[in-house]
């Protein structure tokens, strides 16, 4: 009976019973099938994409769902922008590298730094440096528009949307177009059309000299 017992252990383990096969088969079957729709459909994706740019490039692509589209620069369109007002600040801390035993976490982000001893960023008011508060923390701050480059064609029509994220308050010029002041939380529009090929800046008075962008107009070619 023993014997008998061992050679069955045995038997089941080397032999996989039919189910198991007939499990194994259909799984293989299945995937070996995926794979196939995988790569068909990945075929499908090359050619409808062959077929939207053809083969001399994005020419087509404004006629269909996708979202790229072909620049002409002689055909005049609707360029639309959101540009943001940021600060980016360097913060940091005269004791940062110092063993803190009220803190939950111990592991300093960098080293203890110090403010520099003579500063050399320019005046204007577009960078700025808090000095040491009672714990330590300081910040160098640096005011500047996001994006500050924009191209578009000449006679596109340009909506500029400026959104006051970050600063109190700007007060903002587009040469040429006007000037606003925008605080936190507001949103201020400006359009026109980009009858001159060059640039027009942009700038915030109270920020200078890094709050700047530039909109480079490219010439309609002849
Ligand atoms: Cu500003």
């Amino acid at each position: 009976m023993k014997m008998n017992n061992k050679k069955t252990t045995k038997e089941t383990m080397k032999k996989p019973s039919r189910t198991t096969i007939a499990s194994t088969t259909i799984i293989a079957i299945i995937a070996s099938a995926a794979m196939i729709l995988g790569v068909l459909q990945n075929q499908t994706s090359h050619n409808a994409l062959a077929q939207t740019y053809g083969s001399s490039g994005p020419t087509a692509a404004s006629t269909t769902t996708n979202s790229i589209v072909s620049v002409n620069p002689n055909q005049s369109t609707n360029k639309e922008f959101w540009i943001n007002t940021v600060h980016l600040d360097g913060m940091t801390n005269l004791n940062a590298a110092k063993f803190c035993d009220t803190c939950s976490q111990n592991t300093p982000l960098h080293t203890a730094e110090k403010p520099p001893v003579n500063s050399t960023i320019p005046i204007g008011g577009g960078f700025r440096i808090t000095e040491p508060n009672k714990v330590g923390a300081w910040d160098f701050r640096s005011f500047t528009f996001a994006p500050d480059q924009i191209v578009v064609n000449q006679g596109d029509k340009v909506t500029l949307h400026f959104v006051g994220v970050q600063g109190v308050h700007h007060l903002i010029t587009v040469d040429g177009i006007g000037s606003f002041t925008l605080l936190r939380g507001q949103i201020h529009t400006v359009s026109f059309t980009a009858n001159n090929p060059g640039t027009i800046n942009y700038y915030c008075h109270i920020h200078m000299p890094n709050m700047v962008g530039q909109i480079l107009v490219l010439p309609k070619s002849v």
